[in-house]
């Protein structure tokens, strides 16, 4: 055997036989206690792994490792989420199939993922894009369909005219594609819906059962945006006709001094009088190229709007108000309408202002001349609230007008139901047949999967037409119910289909009669702990939990949360540099003065910047490439070493020396040096090398179960100093330490391991436990005060006594100085803390 640390023989080594008994392969009739670790499954774009993603792959894997040494029957699996924008892109720009280009991006994927000693279950790995796999993703579309939860409707969507397809609200960002950041626009289009609103409400609450990073959990609460109010009726003036307002204020309705119409409401037209109606078309059409966010966002300064030259009657004070149209009213929130409540309400205030309208007090407190008094307190001027508080009142008010049939209760939510259909051909065919009788029917389930066909053209068609209509062969059917001709659906799912439910086929990845066995799904479900970034915690997250619901309604999983606790990792950030031009520079090619010899010679500064790493801003190190100058070891514990693995932290050109030095030591310790190998003795440790083991593994075990593996590793290498040059080296201190180290650097203490002479892995080895005798200390240090003021200190055994302590704290220098002359009135003894002398 060399006594040389050869990271490039060894690791493949141990990564073969790993792979070879099939330690990481959990069978359900273990009788342990189950854990369920899952990392969020990765796009395999064609960029590969850098060291962001080594730094999520190595959190869940160190959990995952520590979870098996402790006992537990561990499943973490690994698959790819293939369908889906960015790797139908991928496969656009590169000119080959997008199947050819998940094949191979899957393949260099798994391969770096195996550099760095993830310990996954890879007999269960499964791609959305396999049709075993999403022949239960289409499955599971028609449960949603029988359950009236998938439905067709002609709605206003996000149409990206240069990515030829409808996107999801959350795949938008300030009116520009979250990929690739083309603009898009506001159009009526066919589609698939899921009425993901149907479960707001379960949605929201049963957030308070999960364990959660609380500002997920917020931003979820704030998507779905539960409000609740009334909806008010009122007459326009003139029997013309009526509208009704939403308002989570209805104890504010005696303040209401004018209505306000979005510009889109169908009563505009025909209540606008003819004087009027020029100056409100105009307006509705300078609206109607704005988009929902900027009319939203705009000051309150800028609040527009015109008069419709109506009047409706306010139904509390049966007061005249005016009815106004303008744009910060949306036509797709609410009824579309508001009653305006200047006093108490601040956009409603600066119209008001700025129109000349009335502003009455209904909330007392304020000084609604001045400024909106938002808030609850106590009605004035209201009639028959007068005096109430806001909640009181709001329940009155509100049964009263249900009580005159004037308005009722109500819930509005802000999020809108699930753009289910894209324009696209990577993605999941919906299985509805459009018959040639005008009727929609689900494809019977014994059909499934319905196939995607090879085209020749997978680019958008730019019509609105997925690339999938152009295949009659294909798309031409009949009901195999009566024979009726039929076309089948040629929109297909979205990205976000697929990775709905794959934590659940995990469990049973090849069953064909079912999409998971029910006696599998029961013995892992929940997952317990689910690792990842902060950009799904409202769109995939929320997707998912959606379908968990409807199958757990449908009795086919036994939780009624899939996700029982969620773990964000923090961003691995990186110096980029960009040149005059604002393009990106290696940040290999940039020399310690922060230059290149190209930007010394144009005399031109590079910026630096520090941003989230990644292939295109040529910011970062490559798995496989930090892998061949280190090791897979060394990488793992250089991200984890960065920081606080929930922490944002910045990798730098060095943060490789530290962890590989690290391990360099370790071999010489445990295996020694060419010549010399390290003494190995059974007699147990004694003296500072038993305390620093003990004080390690209580240390350590106390970090695995927080997840703070950064504090774990200089632990690690404190004892491994405490060793180094102890010969013999007592066995109970280099087996801990190895046992100690294995989820973290899972190659190099499996190898250790069998070199003390190990025939089983260490991978899966029993996690020591401490000896709390070991841990108490024999000494404390005490403060030595002189009248409460810190004067000296004092190191003395445990257990001296009092008497002993006293007496020894008097002959500190300083502490003698300050007593000098004095007379000692008490001698306070705190044990283990301080001393105090209260002197005159
Ligand atoms: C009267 C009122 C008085 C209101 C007051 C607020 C304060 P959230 O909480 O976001 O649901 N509103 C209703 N529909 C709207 C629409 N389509 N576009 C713009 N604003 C709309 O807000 C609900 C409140 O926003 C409603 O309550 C309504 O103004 C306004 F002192 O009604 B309120």
């Amino acid at each position: 055997m060399t006594s040389r640390y050869e990271p490039s023989e060894l690791e493949p080594r141990w990564q073969a036989r790993w792979e070879a008994a099939g330690i990481f392969s959990p069978k359900e009739d273990d009788p342990r206690p189950k854990k369920y670790v899952l990392d969020m499954f990765p796009y395999p774009s064609g960029s590969g792994l850098h060291m962001g993603h080594a730094e999520v792959y190595t959190i869940s894997d160190v959990l995952a490792r520590y979870y098996r040494m402790k006992g537990f029957r561990v499943l973490h699996p690994m698959g790819w989420d293939a369908f889906g924008l960015p790797a139908e892109q991928y496969a656009i720009a590169n000119k080959v199939h997008p199947r050819e280009a998940v094949r191979t991006n899957v393949l260099n994927f798994k391969t770096q993922l195996n550099y760095i000693g993830c310990s996954y279950d890879w007999s269960r790995e499964l791609s959305t894009t396999d049709p075993g796999y999403y022949k239960w993703t289409q499955w599971i579309f028609l449960k949603l369909y029988e359950r009236g939860l998938a439905y067709q409707a002609e709605v206003a969507v996000n149409w990206c005219p240069a990515l030829g397809t409808v996107l999801a609200n959350d795949e938008v960002i300030d009116g520009l594609s979250e990929r690739g950041g083309h603009p898009v626009v506001r159009q009526p289009m066919r589609q698939w819906m899921l009425k993901i609103t149907a479960y707001a409400d379960r949605l929201i609450d049963d957030l308070d059962g999960i364990d959660w990073p609380e500002n997920v959990k917020r931003m979820q609460r704030e998507w779905i945006g539960r409000s609740e109010g009334a909806e008010v009726r009122f007459e326009v003036e003139g029997g013309v006709g009526h509208f009704d307002v939403f308002t989570t204020r209805p104890d504010t309705l005696f303040g209401a001094t004018f209505c306000v119409l979005a510009p889109e409401h169908p009563l505009v037209a025909k209540i606008t009088t003819a004087a009027k109606r020029p100056a409100v078309e105009a307006y509705a059409e300078a609206a109607a190229r704005k988009s929902e966010r900027d009319r939203l966002a705009a000051d309150a300064k800028d609040k527009t709007g015109v008069f419709t030259g109506a009047y409706a009657v306010n139904p509390a004070t049966g007061g005249r108000v005016p009815v106004y149209v303008a744009d910060y009213v949306l036509a797709s929130y609410g009824t579309g309408a508001i009653m305006a409540v200047p006093g108490h309400d601040a956009r409603d205030h600066a119209f008001a202002r700025a129109y000349g309208l009335a502003i009455v007090e209904v909330i007392s407190g304020g000084d609604v001349a001045v400024a909106a008094h938002e808030g609850d307190g106590t009605l004035v001027a209201s009639g028959f609230l007068n005096g109430l508080d806001s909640a009181t009142a709001k329940r009155r008010m509100t049964d009263w007008l249900e009580a005159k049939g004037l308005g009722r209760k109500a819930i509005r939510y802000k999020f809108r139901d699930w753009i289910f259909s894209r324009q696209r051909y990577w993605g999941e065919p919906i299985p509805m047949l459009h018959r040639a009788d005008g009727r929609t029917v689900a494809v019977p389930e014994d059909q499934l999967p319905i196939t995607l066909p090879d085209v020749a053209r997978y680019e958008p068609t730019g019509t609105g037409d997925s690339p999938l209509a152009a295949m009659p062969a294909w798309v031409e059917r009949t009901d195999p119910r009566d024979g009726v001709a039929a076309r089948l659906e040629t929109n297909t799912m979205p990205g976000s289909a697929g990775s709905s439910w794959y934590y659940l086929r995990f469990l049973d990845p090849s069953n064909d009669r079912a999409f998971v066995d029910p006696a599998k799904e029961r013995a892992w479900m929940p997952v317990d702990v689910y690792v990842g970034g902060t950009e799904h915690s409202v769109g995939h997250l929320l997707y998912a939990r959606f379908w968990h619901k409807v199958l757990f309604d449908l009795g086919l999983v036994s939780t009624k949360e899939p996700f029982a606790r969620l773990y964000n990792q923090g961003v691995v950030v990186a110096k980029t540099y960009r040149d005059a031009t604002g393009r990106f520079v290696p940040a290999d090619e940039v020399d310690a003065a922060g230059e290149t010899p190209k930007a010394r010679a144009d005399g031109r500064e590079l910026t630096v910047t520090l941003e989230r790493m990644s292939k295109s801003k040529k910011n970062g190190i490559g798995i496989d490439e930090a892998v061949a100058r280190t090791s897979g070891d060394a990488v793992r514990l250089a991200v984890l070493f960065l920081g606080p693995p929930e922490a944002n932290k910045e990798w730098t050109p060095t943060s490789l020396e530290g962890p590989w030095r690290f391990l360099l030591r370790a071999w010489r310790t445990i295996v020694g040096e060419e010549g010399k190998p390290a003494v190995i003795s059974d007699a147990p440790s004694t003296g500072a090398l038993k305390k620093v083991l003990h004080k390690t593994i209580d240390g350590v075990t106390k970090d695995m179960d927080g997840i703070a593996y950064n504090t774990a590793i200089p632990r690690l290498m404190v004892l491994s100093n405490e060793m180094q040059g102890v010969s013999p080296l007592p066995r109970d201190a280099a087996e801990a330490f190895v046992t100690l180290l294995s989820p973290l650097a899972p190659h190099i203490a499996e190898e250790f391991w069998h070199r003390l002479g190990h025939d089983d892995f260490c991978s899966i080895a029993p996690w020591p436990k401490a000896d709390p005798a070991a841990l108490i200390d024999d000494t404390v240090s005490l403060a030595v005060q002189v009248n409460g003021k810190v004067r000296g200190d004092l190191t003395v055994s445990v257990g001296t006594p009092e008497a002993e302590v006293i007496a020894a704290a008097k002959l500190g220098d300083n502490v003698r100085k300050h007593l000098e002359g004095k007379t000692i009135l008490k001698a306070i003894v705190v044990p283990g803390r301080l001393v105090n002398f209260v002197i005159r």
